[in-house]
């Protein structure tokens, strides 16, 4: 990464913020325990975000695609380059998206479909994770699917699980910033990610263990999210919050750098087919409950999300008035 100078430096600081007055657990959700419905319901419902253990992915699968990760981040900028700009897919360094968000981080965009060409050494290793995040991400729907009486009970998962799937698959590195490090003192944070919501169904994160990822609070304050490598995160994206009709909500989220730690996560989006309708299922609504959202497709909002900045509200211009 080129080293910034102090004026430049500026551009990637958060803007000064509350810290939440009660600071919530982050609901922790035991996938063997039959309970775990229940639980993931109201975690949809309350934050929009929780965390799972005994998920059934293979640390095998997770710590050979972390060891290819930080070997790619380690190699030449030259090298890095020869698969970026990422176009929609590839290596990208502090751009984010094409509309002037800027963060401190690297990071590879990939497809998730399973014959989708990767740089050498990720090919095998992407699909024996991707493969695996996605049926714990299907067993996570299904589950909320059952708690909510939702008939099939593949409603979500099957959206995932379709040929044409619009999934993506992320690497992120946070690289320590040094030029950062007097400004930490100062209680100043710096920009990893800026705040936005996913704009897809489901997204499972899971990264070393290095701090940096924090979600926002009803109260509009936020909350760091202690790292876990054991563990994966998952957030409700937009799509999501749009099937059940505002029951779940898509969290915002964030990440801050660190002056001294590298922080690397991998997260999968999971996004239906791009023909596919994004609307409120008709067996969760309830008597005269009208839909709050105008009917749109995944491709129609996948356009509209890829044309906005990473903080904009993008379900606003979707919402009925
Ligand atoms: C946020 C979630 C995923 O990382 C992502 C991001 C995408 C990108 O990095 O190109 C976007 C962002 C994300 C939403 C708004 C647009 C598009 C950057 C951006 C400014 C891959 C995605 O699907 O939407």
């Amino acid at each position: 990464m080129v080293a910034l100078s102090k004026p430049l430096i500026e551009q990637f600081f958060v803007k000064p913020n509350t810290s939440p007055l009660i600071i919530p657990d982050i609901p922790l959700i035991d996938l063997s325990k039959p309970e775990s419905k229940h639980h993931l319901v109201k975690a949809c419902q309350d934050f929009g975000f929780f965390k799972v253990v005994n998920h059934g992915v293979d640390s095998k699968f997770i710590n050979k695609l972390e060891s290819e990760a930080v070997k790619f981040f380690a190699s030449p900028l030259s090298v890095k380059e020869k698969f970026g700009p990422p176009n929609p897919f590839g290596y990208g360094n502090k751009i984010i998206g094409r509309n002037g968000d800027i963060g401190w981080v690297e990071y590879l965009l990939l497809n998730a479909k399973p014959e989708s060409e990767y740089p050498e050494n990720f090919q095998g290793v992407v699909n024996d994770y991707v493969t695996s995040v996605k049926m714990m991400a299907c067993e996570i729907l299904e589950l909320l699917a059952d708690e909510m009486k939702l008939q099939p009970r593949d409603v979500f998962s099957k959206l995932l699980m379709d040929e044409q799937s619009d999934s993506l698959f992320r690497v992120n590195h946070y690289p320590p910033c040094p030029e950062f490090q007097e400004n930490e003192k100062s209680g100043r944070k710096l920009v990893g990610f800026g705040e936005h919501t996913d704009p897809q169904i489901i997204s499972i994160l899971r990264s070393n263990n290095t701090s940096g990822l924090e979600i926002s609070l009803r109260d509009g304050s936020w909350m760091s999210v202690p790292p876990d490598s054991e563990s994966f995160f998952i957030n409700v994206g937009d799509s999501l919050q749009v099937m059940t009709n505002g029951r779940f909500k898509s969290v915002k989220h964030r990440v801050v750098t660190n002056g001294t730690k590298s922080r690397v996560s991998m997260i999968y989006f999971g996004g239906p087919p791009l023909s596919e309708k994004i609307a409120p299922l008709p067996s969760l609504m309830q008597g005269e409950e009208d839909s709050l959202y105008k009917e749109f497709t995944w491709f129609e909002y996948k356009r509209s999300a890829f044309n906005s900045r990473l903080s904009d509200n993008r379900l606003g211009s979707f919402e009925k008035i």
